[in-house]
C-alpha cells in the first residue's frame, strides 16, 4: 500500500506523552507505543523540524536505555517494516538515520567513562553498513560505564585491529546484519588479527548464521540487547 501522508499527519492528534503528578514529584514515562508514536509520525510526513523537536524532548524525558527501547527501536522497527513493504524509500530511511544518529552521538557526552573504565570498540566489518545496531550497543556500553569507542561501518579488520591495540580495548563488538561477498574472509582476518587481549562479541540479525565460525574463533554470539546489558554489567 503507497504512503498515505494523511496518515502521517494524524499524528500531531495522536496522545501526547502522559505525565502524571503526585506527592513524589511527576511519573514522566508513558507506554512505548504514545512515546513514539508522535515522532514516528513526523517521520512518515518528512517532517524534519517537528520530528527533531520530538527526539529532543523525548531525549529529556527518558534516561538513555529506556530511550533506546521505548523510541528508537520503534522507530528502526517501522522503517525496516516499511522499507520491507515498499512503502519507505531512501528518503525517508535517511532522514531516520541521519536524525537518530545525531541524537545518539550527543548523547554519548552525558555518560563519560571515569579514568579506570574498560574500553569497548564498535565497528562493522568492510561491506556492512547497517549502522544501528552498533551504535545502540554503543550507547548502551556508554551507560554501563565503558569507554566507547565508535568506529562506525564498513570498518577494514587490520583497521580495527589497529583501533583494539591502540586503545587496549577489552571488548570488540560487531555487528552483522547481512550476508555479502568477503563477508568471510573480512571475519577471518578479524580472528588473526585483533589482539588475543580483546574478546570478540559478534551481535546482528545475520550474526547466528557464523555460529560456528564464531564458536571456533572464541568469540561470543551476544543475541541481543538484553544479553549484551548482562555482559556490560559483569
Ligand atoms: C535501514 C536499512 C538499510 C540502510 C542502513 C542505514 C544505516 N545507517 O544503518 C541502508 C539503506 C544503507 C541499507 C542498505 C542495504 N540493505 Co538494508 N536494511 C535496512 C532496514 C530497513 C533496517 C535496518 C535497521 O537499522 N534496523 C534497526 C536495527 C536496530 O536493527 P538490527 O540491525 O537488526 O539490530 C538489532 C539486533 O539485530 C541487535 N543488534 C544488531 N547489531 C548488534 C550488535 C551487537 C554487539 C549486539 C549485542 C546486538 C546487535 O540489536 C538491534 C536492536 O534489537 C532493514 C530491514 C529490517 N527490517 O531490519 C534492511 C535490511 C537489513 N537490508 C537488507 C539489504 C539486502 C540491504 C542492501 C543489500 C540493499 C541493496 N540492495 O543495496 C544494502 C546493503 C548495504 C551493505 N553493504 O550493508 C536486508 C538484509 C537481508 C540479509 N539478511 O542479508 C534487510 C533485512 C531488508 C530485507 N528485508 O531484505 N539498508
Amino acid at each position: 500500500m503507497p504512503f498515505d501522508p494523511r496518515e502521517a499527519v494524524g499524528a500531531r492528534d495522536s496522545t501526547p506523552t502522559r505525565i502524571s503528578c503526585g506527592s513524589g514529584g511527576c511519573d514522566r514515562r508513558s507506554t512505548g507505543d504514545t512515546a513514539s508514536a508522535r515522532p514516528r509520525g513526523f517521520l512518515r510526513a518528512m517532517d524534519v523540524v517537528a520530528a527533531d523537536q520530538e527526539l529532543a524532548r523525548a531525549a529529556t524525558l527518558f534516561p538513555a536505555r529506556e530511550l533506546v527501547k521505548k523510541i528508537v527501536a520503534p522507530i528502526l522497527d517501522e522503517v525496516g517494516e516499511r522499507w520491507a513493504h515498499k512503502e519507505f524509500g531512501i528518503a525517508h530511511e535517511h532522514l531516520a538515520s541521519g536524525l537518530l544518529r545525531s541524537m545518539l552521538g550527543s548523547l554519548f557526552r552525558l555518560y563519560p567513562p571515569s579514568g579506570n573504565a574498560e574500553t569497548m570498540v564498535l565497528a562493522t566489518p568492510a561491506g556492512e553498513r547497517h549502522e544501528f545496531g552498533i551504535l545502540l550497543a554503543a550507547l548502551l556500553g556508554a551507560t554501563h560505564g565503558w569507554r566507547v569507542v565508535y568506529l562506525g561501518t564498513d570498518v577494514p579488520a587490520a583497521d580495527i585491529a589497529i583501533a583494539a591495540r591502540l586503545t587496549n580495548a577489552r571488548v570488540f563488538a560487531l555487528s552483522l546484519a547481512t550476508w555479502h561477498q568477503g563477508i568471510d574472509e573480512e571475519l577471518a582476518a578479524i580472528s588473526r588479527l585483533v589482539p588475543v587481549s580483546t574478546r570478540v562479541w559478534v551481535g546482528g540479525a545475520e550474526a547466528s548464521r557464523y555460529a560456528e565460525l564464531i564458536n571456533r574463533a572464541n568469540w561470543i554470539l551476544v543475541r541481543d540487547l538484553e544479553e549484551l546489558e548482562d555482559r556490560l554489567g559483569r
